[in-house]
């Protein structure tokens, strides 16, 4: 298999950048979530020029390395311009199969979902994870709408057998009961980019998922 789709079967903790809430800057949390054992890390960045995400975009690559899959959100462009192992894109954005004629069949394509029937097309279409969102109220993103709730996570995992990664409102105290109910992954954005201690939160994370979902070796 090219690429790093294989890891995908790995991920965990789920970094998702968010450079107007963080603490320390999106490069500094890519570097303490990557040292901590985080595999998968989304540059997502709504402010900055093309010129300035390229550049950015080729560091967090950097970091990644052969350690961390490396998605950018939204941005095909830039995920092409700078080699990245894929791209996580939503409803509105290119159609998938778009997307994949473009990235070519070694890339990641992650796309967002909110129900099942969202989830069976991203199947079909050719996505390698749905991202089910939100799973809970969440102020980070303002157009999110309404948490779906936990049980929600079951039946789509019930419905499809690709990846599921669950957003929207996850923190360390919820993050248990959201991989009991069927996420193999899940992306915490606040309670991760604001804390004082991004390498320490990654870790308390990645603990709790791996107990949660029988991995603890
Ligand atoms: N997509 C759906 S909810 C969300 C995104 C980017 C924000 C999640 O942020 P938080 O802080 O983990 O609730
Ligand atoms: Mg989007």
């Amino acid at each position: 298999m090219t690429g790093k789709k294989d890891l995908l079967a790995e991920i965990d903790f789920y970094l998702v950048t968010d450079s107007g809430l963080s603490k320390k800057g999106t490069l500094s949390d890519v570097q303490d979530a990557v040292a901590s054992g985080c595999r998968i890390v989304q540059y997502r960045e709504k402010k900055k020029s093309t010129k300035e995400m390229i550049a950015e975009a080729l560091q967090i690559k950097t970091i990644c390395s052969d350690d961390a899959i490396f998605l950018v959100n939204d941005r095909i462009d830039v995920a092409l311009a700078v080699d990245a192992d894929g791209v996580h894109i939503g409803q509105d954005d290119m159609p998938i199969d778009i997307a994949r004629a473009i990235l070519g069949a070694g890339k990641i394509i992650g796309l967002t979902v909110h129900d099942i029937d969202e989830a069976i097309e991203a199947e079909k279409s050719g996505a390698d994870y749905v991202g089910l969102s939100p799973i809970f109220d969440t102020a980070t993103k303002s157009d999110a709408g309404k948490g779906i709730g936990t049980e929600r996570i079951r039946d789509v995992k019930n419905a499809v057998n690709i990846p599921i990664v669950a957003i929207g409102g996850i923190n360390k105290k919820n993050c248990k009961n959201v991989i009991e109910n069927g996420a193999d992954s899940l992306v915490a954005i606040s309670s991760v980019v604001c804390s004082d201690d991004v390498k320490r939160e990654t870790k308390e994370f990645i603990a709790i998922i791996q107990e949660a979902l029988g991995r603890i070796s």
